[in-house]
């Protein structure tokens, strides 16, 4: 059916350890929901050095990769995958914008934070990178697909 075709994509946003910390867990669990995405994996997990390596690759001779990192690594990060119709571009205007100062109220980081390197959450940018990183962070048997019989409300 074309609601199967819609469900298909599926994209990869983590909770960085300052929205584990604040508590703003469940708030954007909730917005995820609400939007009528359907959560295929979620956990915790203590990140290490080299897992940031390989999922922020493209950014690892910035210079302000230390400082990246070192905030990752602060604390648990919530990793999920929602599924649902253009998940990733949905889930990035979701986000905001990098920088706070420039995310629209409304969003996650334009009602959450202030700072780029306290920015509460990461989204996927691309179907491709959504299929890397949930690969990166999720093992085999993690990532669920099953049918979401709600969908037949929101598609
Ligand atoms: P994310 O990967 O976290 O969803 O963020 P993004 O695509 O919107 O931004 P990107 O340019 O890929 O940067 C990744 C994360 O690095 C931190 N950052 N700090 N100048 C800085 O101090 C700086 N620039 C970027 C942010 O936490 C950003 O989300």
């Amino acid at each position: 059916s074309s609601m199967t075709m819609n469900a298909a994509e599926k994209t990869y946003i983590m909770i960085k350890p300052d929205g584990v910390q604040r508590g703003i867990v469940g708030n954007i669990i909730s917005r995820f929901e609400q939007k009528g995405y359907k959560l295929c994996a979620l956990k915790t997990k203590q990140a290490s050095k080299e897992l940031l390596e390989q999922h922020y690759k493209d950014l690892v001779e910035k210079p302000f990769f230390p400082k990246l990192r070192d905030y990752m690594l602060s604390g648990p990060v919530v990793c999920m995958v929602w599924e649902g119709k253009e998940a990733v571009a949905t889930g990035r205007k979701m986000l905001g914008a990098t920088n706070p100062l420039e995310s629209a109220p409304g969003t996650i980081r334009g009602d959450f934070c202030i700072e780029v390197g306290r920015n509460i959450c990461h989204g996927s940018d691309s179907v491709e990178n959504a299929e890397r990183e949930i690969g990166l962070w999720f093992e085999d048997g993690e990532v669920l697909d099953w049918t979401d019989h709600s969908f037949d409300w929101v598609y």
